[in-house]
């Protein structure tokens, strides 16, 4: 009989970390997650599977604890998703974002290498660490120019995951994810924020959407999806960095036109404010679009869920939400 397998998931009160979870559930694998101490804990997003996990508690600026949790799991696979992840907050705490986003990787990799340095890491490296693209699509080999204080730290987290492979010979694997979206997306990334407006919009409680730059394009993809691509990165013979996308890009614009059509809206003009102060940042990333041959020949991954169905899941979703509130 083989042994059953464990993971540790940090992130695991984030939008990825109960999809990622739920997904090694039907593995088989023992989960851990990992939570950070709060005064009003939110395990909202855990709420289907929270009985079936079991929770420690730790925090990427505390090295004890971060070592604690990997002697106390003892797991096979370390899927380390925590991060501050909002791109607009980075330059709001860029000090902050630098500590958990960049220096939380080292403490998690050293973690690693002091507990238990046979467990394979997945790191959650982002699109961001393209920035400024120095070509299109974007692949493994596309040099980086990230352009907010969070792309930076995802090129820390990226490098030194990339280092302590080669320095200590721990599995460790770098995932360059794109854009990933879903009904558990946080509200204040612009998908989400657009679903739940038109949700509220259809059902008479919000009159209109305040947003920043309507230009920039995204490659957008499911999240239930991806979560599928890191576990696949860990079950390889030997460890590497892929970038997971879907090869397809689009504009917020194009995401609004999706959106409000639902509703039964052709003309979103009234109802969009854009280019508002509040939400427009200092630097954009203006295009990202991935190139994920890699990822589809060795890891035999692909998409499944396409932009206008990912629109759809999305306000169906807030729809279904907004009514019930
Ligand atoms: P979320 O922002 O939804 O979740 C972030 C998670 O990190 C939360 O569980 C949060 O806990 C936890 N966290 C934050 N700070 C700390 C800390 N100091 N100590 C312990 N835990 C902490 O992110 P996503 O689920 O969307 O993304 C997962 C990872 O993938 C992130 O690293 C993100 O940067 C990266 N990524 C995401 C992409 C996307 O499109 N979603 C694309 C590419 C990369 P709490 O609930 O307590 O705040
Ligand atoms: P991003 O996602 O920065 O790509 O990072 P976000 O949804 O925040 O922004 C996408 C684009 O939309 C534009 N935009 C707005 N964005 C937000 N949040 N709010 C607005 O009102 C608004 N108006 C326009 C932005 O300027 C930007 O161009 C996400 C995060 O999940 C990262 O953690 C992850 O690494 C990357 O995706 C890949």
């Amino acid at each position: 009989m083989s042994k059953t397998k464990t993971a540790l998931v940090t992130g695991i009160t984030g939008q990825d970390g109960p999809y990622l979870a739920e997904f090694l559930l039907t593995k088989g694998y023992k989960v851990y997650g990992l939570t950070r101490r709060s005064s009003n804990p939110n395990f909202e997003r855990l709420k289907n599977i929270i009985d079936d996990i079991q929770l420690l508690s730790g925090d990427l600026l505390d090295q004890h604890s971060l070592t604690e949790a990997v002697k106390k799991s003892q797991p096979d696979e370390l899927y380390n998703l925590a991060a501050q992840s909002f791109v607009k907050a980075s330059w709001e705490q860029p000090v902050l974002t630098g500590d958990f986003t960049g220096i939380g990787v080292t403490r998690m990799l050293e973690a690693v290498r002091l507990a238990k340095p046979d467990t394979k890491f997945y790191q959650a490296s982002s699109s961001e660490m393209f920035g400024k693209v120095m070509e299109t699509p974007q692949s493994e080999n596309t040099p980086f120019y990230p352009r907010s204080p969070y792309g930076v730290a995802k090129v820390y987290g990226h490098w030194i995951t990339v280092n302590y492979r080669e320095s200590y010979n721990i599995f460790a694997c770098s995932g360059i994810l794109f854009n990933h979206e879903s009904p558990n997306r946080g509200l204040e990334f612009v998908t989400r924020k657009i679903s739940n407006a038109v949700a509220r919009i259809k059902l008479g409680k919000q009159k209109s959407i305040q947003l920043g730059n309507l230009d920039s394009k995204r490659d957008w993809g499911y999240a239930k999806d991806y979560v599928e691509a890191m576990w696949l990165m860990l079950q390889q013979d030997r460890p590497d960095d892929y970038v997971v996308g879907t090869g397809e890009t689009h504009s917020i614009r194009e995401f609004l036109d999706e959106a409000f059509k639902i509703i039964g809206i052709d003309n979103w003009t009234p109802y969009v404010e854009a280019n508002n102060p509040l939400h427009v940042r200092p630097a954009e990333v203006d295009l990202l679009v991935a190139n994920p041959a890699k990822a589809k020949k060795i890891l035999g991954w692909q998409p499944k869920v396409t932009f206008k169905e990912l629109v759809k899941i999305m306000v169906e979703a807030d729809l279904d939400r907004v009514k019930h509130t």
